[in-house]
Formats: structure tokens, sequence, C-alpha cells
């Protein structure tokens, strides 16, 4: 099993989607151990993207990521990151394609809706950089052997 970061951006939780996007993790098979809403401090949001401290654009991607509550959440299941960044989609979501989330719910890359752990060093990173061990639940779902071969 493979846990994920994710977390819903302040557009997505702005524009009331956070239902929505949820629900697609949920009815895929995906396990949700963590989730907390809040407000990213300034210097936690620059901590997170820091492979972009030398891009142009990171001062408004910080803004952005700071303006508004995010969803912040571990997942878990098996082979997430690369299953969730399938159906979270391309970074722009002129690219993304339709039946992925930012394909299906945003328009430009600065309002892109979601982030998703893009390898299991940066999950390992990003979940440290969010969450207490404490605030990750350890709990069994009923259904797992509906969804896997091999629970
Ligand atoms: P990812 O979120 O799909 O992993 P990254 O390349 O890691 O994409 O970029 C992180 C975030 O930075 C993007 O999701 C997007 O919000 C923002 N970003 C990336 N490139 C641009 C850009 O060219 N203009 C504005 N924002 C950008």
């Amino acid at each position: 099993m493979q846990k994920s970061f994710v977390m819903l951006k302040p557009d997505a939780v702005l524009r009331r989607l956070t239902g929505k996007i949820l629900t697609r993790f949920e009815e895929r098979g995906l396990q949700i151990l963590a989730a907390k809403m809040m407000i990213i401090p300034r210097a936690q949001a620059e901590e997170h993207y820091a492979e972009h401290q030398e891009k142009p654009f990171f001062g408004d991607l910080v803004e952005y990521i700071t303006s508004g509550p995010v969803l912040a959440m571990v997942i878990e299941g098996d082979e997430c990151i690369s299953l969730i960044r399938k159906m979270v989609g391309a970074t722009n979501p002129q690219e993304a394609d339709l039946g992925t989330i930012r394909g299906d719910f945003a328009i430009q890359t600065g309002r892109n809706i979601v982030h998703a752990s893009d390898s299991p060093a940066s999950a390992e990173r990003e979940i440290a950089l969010f969450f207490q061990d404490d605030e990750i639940c350890k709990y069994q779902l009923p259904d797992q052997e509906l969804v896997y071969e091999e629970p």
C-alpha cells in the first residue's frame, strides 16, 4: 500500500468542489487516512513548493496557495501515487484529459484546484510537512476484498 499527499487548493474549496472531488477518490476505492482544512502559513507554502523557488511563477503560486483554506489529505491505496496523478490530470488544465479532475473542473495552470504527490519521495516529504503521525488514522475498510484481489 502506498500513501499520497493530496491537497484541494483554495479555488476548489471556495468553489465548493471538495465534496465532488472527494467522492471521486472514495468511489475509486481509495482510503482517506487524514483530512484537515487549513490556511497554509506562508513559510510552509514556500517549503512545500521549494523545488519551484527559482521559477517566475513562484510568488504567484505561494499567494494562490495561501489565499484561502485548503483541504490537505493523506490518501492510501495500491500504487496510489501514479493512480491519483492520472485522476488529477495534466498540470495545465487545457491539456488535461476530460474525465480528470483538472480536465473537468479547471481552465488555467495557476488555478488548477488540486495538488497530488508525484513520487514516493515527495509523498513522504509532503505528508511529514503537513501531518503529525498521530493525525493519520489507521483503520480497516470493510470492502477491501471487493476492491483488491489480495487485500
Ligand atoms: P503539478 O501540480 O501538476 O505537480 P508542478 O509543475 O509541480 O505541477 O507545479 C506546481 C504548481 O505550480 C502547479 O500545480 C500550478 O499550480 C503551479 N504552476 C506550475 N507552472 C505554472 C505556470 O507556468 N504558471 C502559473 N502557475 C504554475
